[in-house]
This record gives C-alpha cells, sequence and structure tokens, in this order.
C-alpha cells in the first residue's frame, strides 16, 4: 500500500486534543462561576495558568483554534462601520403599563383573547441596557446582533464575542440535547458600581462622562474596535429565546429560561411565575420598593403570558406582542434647565456647587436642586447656566446633574463663576494642589458651624432628639450656639423667650441634650466630623485606643497599625487632634462631662456564644434596632461585622426589604437569618437589647 502524506489530524497527538478541549471546558467553567455566579472556585493565577498552557497549545498546532476557543474572545480588528442583520423573527419592543389598573387592563385583555379564566403570567425585572440577539449553530456562538428598528439590527459579533458572561460555547449537561438553531434575546447592560468607576476612570482621564448605565452600556457595546468593548465591564442576561430548531422547543416562557440556566447562559434574576393579576401586581410593587437596592439599573417589570403557544396566539398590534407588556417605574431621570449655581458651605469647610432648578417632578418628589459635586465636574459636564440638564434622583439619595444637553443651547447660557471668596463669611477660598474641592479655609464660618452641628446631633452621630436641622441653624444664627460644647451650655431661659419654644418643648430638648452626654465613645469620635473618619473609622479608633487621651497622644505611625487604615485617614486623624484649636474643643467636652472613653474592658468581648468569632452582614430595614445599633450589639457579640457576601461570611441577617446581597446569600448558601433570629442570638451572647420602636426623627 502507497505511503500516505500525514494529515493535519495526524499532526495532533490525541492527548494533545483531549487536553485543548479539557482546558476549554474548564475556562468556560471558571468563567462562569466567576463571571455569572460571582462565585469563583479557582484563584486568578490557576486561571491565568490554563489560559496560558491553552494558548501555548494553540500556538504548537494552530490547526486547533476554532472561533469558539476562549482564547480568540478579543482580538479582532476594528471595523469600518457595522454590517446589517435581518431579524428572521422580529425584536419586536415592549409596550408599557403605568399603574395597577393598567396592569389588569392589560391582563384582562389577555383573558378575553383567550378565552381562559386562569393565565401564568411571568414577571422578570427590566433591566435597563440594550436589546441583543445571540445567535447559537450547533451549540457555537456565530452572531450577536443590535434590536436595531426590531427588523433589522446591527452585526456586533466582535464586540459580544469579549463579553465574558456569554458562552463562545454551549456545553449541555448530560442528558440535553441543544437545539441546533439556537437565538437567545437579552439585555447588554452595566452593574451600577461598574458604570460608577468607568466614569470616574474617565474623569481622570478628562473623557466625556455617561449619563447612566444603559448609555455607558449601549455606547461600549457600539465600539467599532472590539479591544474598547472588552475594557467595558458589560454583562448580559437573557430574557427570550428567538428561533429554535432542531429539537421540540419549550412550552413555557419559563421552561425556556431554566433551558438557558441549564446551558450556563446568564438569563434575567429572579424571574417569577405568577398565577393572578393581583401576583403579578404584588412582583411589580415588591421590585419597586427594591429598585435602589439592586446592584443595576431597572427601569420597570416586564411581565409574560408563560404559556408560549398562547404568547404567539396572542399576536402582535404594531410592533408590541400582546402577550408581553413592561410596568414602567417612575423615572429617576427628567430633563430640565439650570436657573442658577450657588455654592454650599460644609462642615469641613468645603463648597459644593448646588444646580438650582427650574422645578421638575422625579419619582413623586419636586426636584428643585441638585448637587454638581464640585468645579472639576461642573468642567466635566461642560454646565452652562441656562443649560437643559438631565438630572438624577435615586431613593433618598441628593439629585445630582448627569449630563447636560448642549444641543439645547440657545446663546444665552453663561458660564459658572468659581467662588475665590466664601460666600457666607467671604474668607479667601482655598483649593490645594491636586485636589477637586475648594474650601473656606474660616474655623469660625457659620455655615460650617451650621453643618458640624446638624452632623453632631444627627442619629448615627450623638443622637439628639428634636435639634433638627431648623433648630440647629436657628441656635447658630442668634449666637446661642457659637461652638459645639456650646451645646452643653445653652441659656435655656433665652431660648425659653423664642417663639414656638414652649416649656415642654424646651425641657425635651434639654433632657436629649443632657443624655447624649454617655453616647458611646465612637459616635462621639463619628460627630466629631473628622475627615475621612465615618462611623466604621469611628468604630475602629474607639475600639483600638479605647480613650481620647490615648486617641489624642497616637503617632501616625500608631493610627496606621489599625487595619484598614491608610495614610489618609492617619495623616487626617493625627492633624485633627494637633490642631489646638480643637484640642481646646475636646477639653471642654471633658469638662461638661461628655463620654470620651470606652469603660467596659477590652476583652467584653464573648469568646462563647451564637455569635463569637462568626462573619456576618446585615441587610434591608430592621424594625427594633438601627443599623448602627445592630452593627454595635454585634460586634459586642464577638461577630465580625462586615459589608459583603462572600463563601466566608456565616450568616446574613435580613431585615425588611433586603436588597442584593440577600440575592448573593441564596447564590451562595450562606444562612439567611430574620431579625428575630438577631435578637434571640444577641441574647444568648448575653447583650442587652432594647427592642423599643425606632425613633423615626
Ligand atoms: O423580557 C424582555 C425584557 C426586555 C423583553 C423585551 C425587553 O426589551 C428591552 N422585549 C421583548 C419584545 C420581549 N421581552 C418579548
Amino acid at each position: 500500500m502507497a505511503d500516505r502524506p500525514p494529515t493535519v489530524q495526524d499532526r495532533v497527538p490525541p492527548e494533545v486534543r483531549a487536553r485543548v478541549e479539557e482546558l476549554r471546558r474548564l475556562i468556560h467553567r471558571y468563567n462562569y462561576e466567576y463571571y455569572v455566579l460571582n462565585a469563583p472556585t479557582v484563584s486568578d493565577a490557576e486561571y491565568d495558568a490554563l489560559m496560558l498552557e491553552l494558548r501555548r497549545l494553540e500556538e504548537q498546532y494552530p490547526e486547533l483554534i476554532t472561533p469558539d476557543s476562549p482564547t480568540q474572545r478579543v482580538g479582532a480588528p476594528p471595523a469600518e462601520g457595522f454590517a446589517t442583520v435581518q431579524h428572521e423573527i422580529p425584536m419586536l419592543s415592549l409596550g408599557n403599563v403605568f399603574s395597577d389598573a393598567e396592569i389588569r387592563a392589560w391582563a384582562e385583555r389577555v383573558y378575553r383573547l383567550s378565552g381562559r379564566h386562569e393565565v401564568e403570567f411571568v414577571t422578570e425585572p427590566k433591566l435597563d441596557g440594550l436589546a441583543v440577539s445571540l445567535l447559537y449553530r450547533d451549540g457555537v456562538l456565530v452572531r450577536g446582533a443590535t434590536r436595531g428598528d426590531g427588523y433589522t439590527g446591527e452585526d456586533v459579533t466582535n464586540n459580544v464575542r469579549t463579553i465574558r458572561m456569554i458562552p463562545l460555547r454551549l456545553y449541555p449537561p448530560e442528558g440535553v440535547q441543544i437545539p441546533r438553531i439556537l437565538e437567545v434575546r437579552g439585555e447588554v447592560y452595566m452593574k451600577i458600581r461598574d458604570f460608577e468607576k468607568l466614569n470616574r476612570e474617565r474623569g481622570e482621564q478628562g473623557l466625556p462622562l455617561f449619563a447612566n448605565p444603559r448609555n455607558a452600556a449601549a455606547g461600549s457595546l457600539r465600539q467599532l474596535d472590539p479591544n474598547v468593548t472588552a475594557s467595558r465591564p458589560l454583562r448580559f442576561a437573557a430574557w427570550d429565546i428567538g428561533l429554535w430548531e432542531g429539537t421540540e422547543p419549550p412550552a413555557t416562557h419559563v421552561q425556556a429560561l431554566d433551558f438557558l440556566r441549564q446551558l450556563q447562559i446568564p438569563v434575567v434574576p429572579d424571574y417569577r411565575v405568577c398565577r393572578t393579576v393581583d401576583e403579578v401586581i404584588e412582583e411589580c410593587h415588591r421590585w419597586q420598593e427594591r429598585r435602589d437596592q439592586l446592584e443595576f439599573e431597572a427601569d420597570g417589570v416586564v411581565i409574560k403570558v408563560n404559556d408560549r403557544a398562547l404568547y404567539q396566539a396572542l399576536g402582535v398590534v404594531g410592533r408590541e406582542p400582546r402577550g408581553a407588556t413592561a410596568y414602567k417605574f417612575p423615572a429617576h431621570e427628567k430633563t430640565t434647565i439650570v436657573r442658577d449655581v450657588i455654592w454650599s458651605v460644609g462642615r469641613t469647610g468645603k463648597l459644593t456647587p448646588v444646580a438650582i432648578l427650574e422645578p421638575v417632578e422625579i419619582g413623586g418628589v419636586i426636584v428643585e436642586r441638585a448637587t454638581l459635586h464640585n468645579e472639576e465636574e461642573i468642567k466635566r459636564l461642560g454646565l452652562l447656566i441656562g443649560d437643559a440638564v438631565v438630572v438624577q434622583r435615586r431613593g433618598d439619595v441628593i439629585p445630582k446633574v448627569v449630563a447636560t444637553i448642549p444641543q439645547r443651547r440657545d446663546g444665552d447660557e453663561r458660564p459658572v463663576d468659581i467662588p475665590q471668596h466664601c460666600p457666607v463669611c467671604s474668607a479667601h477660598t482655598i483649593r490645594l494642589e491636586g485636589e477637586v474641592d475648594r474650601y473656606c479655609p474660616n474655623p469660625n464660618c457659620p455655615a460650617r458651624l451650621k453643618a458640624s452641628l446638624r452632623h453632631f446631633a444627627s442619629r448615627n452621630a450623638m443622637d439628639i432628639e428634636g435639634l433638627g436641622e431648623k433648630i440647629s441653624d436657628l441656635f447658630v444664627d442668634l449666637g446661642i450656639v457659637r461652638s459645639l460644647p456650646d451645646l452643653y451650655e445653652i441659656d435655656w431661659q433665652r431660648v425659653l423667650q423664642l417663639e414656638g419654644f414652649g416649656p415642654k418643648k424646651v425641657e425635651n430638648l434639654q433632657k436629649a441634650i443632657e443624655a447624649s452626654k454617655n453616647r458611646p465613645f465612637a459616635r462621639f469620635l463619628f460627630a466629631l466630623g473628622i475627615r475621612h473618619v465615618g462611623e466604621r473609622n469611628a468604630q475602629l479608633l474607639a475600639d483600638h485606643f479605647r480613650s481620647i487621651d490615648r486617641l489624642m497622644a497616637a503617632t501616625i505611625d500608631e493610627l496606621l497599625q489599625i487595619p484598614g487604615f491608610g495614610p489618609a485617614v492617619a495623616q487626617s486623624v493625627y492633624e485633627f487632634f494637633r490642631e489646638p484649636k480643637n484640642r481646646e474643643m475636646i477639653e471642654r467636652f471633658r469638662k461638661l462631662g461628655v463620654r470620651m472613653a470606652e469603660e467596659e474592658a477590652p476583652a467584653a468581648m464573648p469568646v462563647q456564644g451564637p455569635l463569637a468569632g462568626k462573619t456576618v452582614v446585615l441587610t434591608g430595614r430592621l424594625e427594633s434596632l438601627t443599623r448602627s445599633q445592630a452593627e454595635e450589639l454585634l460586634r459586642r457579640a464577638g461577630a465580625h461585622v462586615t459589608d459583603s457576601v462572600s463563601r466566608k461570611t456565616d450568616f446574613v441577617f435580613a431585615g425588611a426589604d433586603p436588597g442584593s446581597k440577600y440575592v448573593r446569600a441564596q447564590q451562595l448558601g450562606v444562612p439567611i437569618l430574620g431579625e428575630e433570629d438577631l435578637l434571640r442570638m444577641l441574647r444568648e451572647s448575653g447583650i442587652e437589647v432594647e427592642t423599643a420602636a425606632r425613633s423615626e426623627r
């Protein structure tokens, strides 16, 4: 028999072929654990080593390189433009409903047109991003396209391939058959935290900022250079299937989503089947309440008919399927006009520019002012007085200007003046080199004192019931309080002469101020308003030094010994106590009987008990304790309270409306306990818990 030249197949030893296959599977799995489950099981170094091994083998045997190899995600050259893609099944848009009544009316139509009395619906959060279609042929991602006008989209295949959550190839579990053609539809989006980080970095580089995560996601996906897309923290979540050929398609929408999940395709979080319209409405309310705690922007809740045959049969009106709709939350953002910019002075003397707006309703509240953060932000936004701007208001957070709309200028706009003098005390303002903030350096500036006093009296600081913003400002304006310690030497006879101050009110206020003298040391430290010393750092300082005298004598090196303390915090604390005026203030507090030490011995921490040595996380609203009270008690019970849930977390205590930490705990299988459990475990640790209802001041 004549000799046959070796084929390409023959050149690759079978064990290499097998190893390459194994490496791809492993890398796929670790990607899924890292990006989708947020629960990596290998270190970055191990992951990198696997990638390197795969790259080396592919370099040695280039014939093994396939487009679905994880080494081939990034690297396609920049395109001239995007080719167009025809959607075989149109990618429709969703109609909107805005109230419970409109949800009911939409569902009524479904019942009427279907002739059924019972219909199952599925709800999901409506992620605010960019809709895309992913096409898998024989389990390999072959095309990514934007929705476009629903019939024609743009081919963004090389860009979606860079999103690590999106599998380039599907690995079905044992016994699961994948369709020859599978179209997955979903949202490319960005987590809020990632969006903020991206904007911070862009700001530092002098690049224009994105107004919101949606624009950031859309702008990042529609980049001609896939390397730019690869550098952006994009995510994907599937919400539907489109084309499906080769196997029997799922009968219900939930089965479709479950199937995608089995294939390790990320899907929208927390989708639910609802059997009645009341349940649908409850879900919509639940999402609306949780909206500001989510890690991503959601602008509503999608409601769909679960039965796919019925969904199809209901058909389409215009470009909207009758079998689905979106319940839209009230907007977080609105457009309005900046009438003026004023500068407010905070307790550290920091001047913050505030935009005075043409009043606009956002989420049920009339917004008339929005923060502009600092003069650099004004520059970055390119803001002129008179500009149309996008204002964002989220939950209780101060509204902020997130973008200007220069296209709407008419020429009457004028630049914002940067104040060279404090608008309250006229002191010359300063801006330190390398810092973005401008300061009023006058420690006696009345505006600074007002802000300091408000902070001192606030709930998480000295918690002085009845001393709100109005009264504390009045006391400063009238010279009743000229420094923080004056609070404990108020001339109450004078206060009694003031309009609106009856004997009962004055007595209560006097008592509340007196009671505040005995707050825990950590609260006092927080109340002082030292730069970089928030509640957590104040607690660390109190735990470490246990008395003001030891703290005042601390060197920078000693301060740096505290875990988590960096040079900025240490320097700030050190300098605060070197300032003679601050030392005088501390002496006055001491003479007035304010507690400035932790009496219990450090060993008060129980070494036994259900919480001793446990790492715990709090989420949601507690009924009987404030968050800082709960943290304080947990620490006293020997627990280590942290901010984020990981595999190392022993328990998550969840109150009402828990946020993403709850979901994460569920994903990781961390035990989730309630407020009752928390109180019981504190008691079992020997901690006395006063469960009086929380004051609502
Ligand atoms: O479940 C969905 C989420 C988001 C959707 C959807 C969507 O658009 C942004 N659009 C359609 C047409 C459907 N479901 C059916």
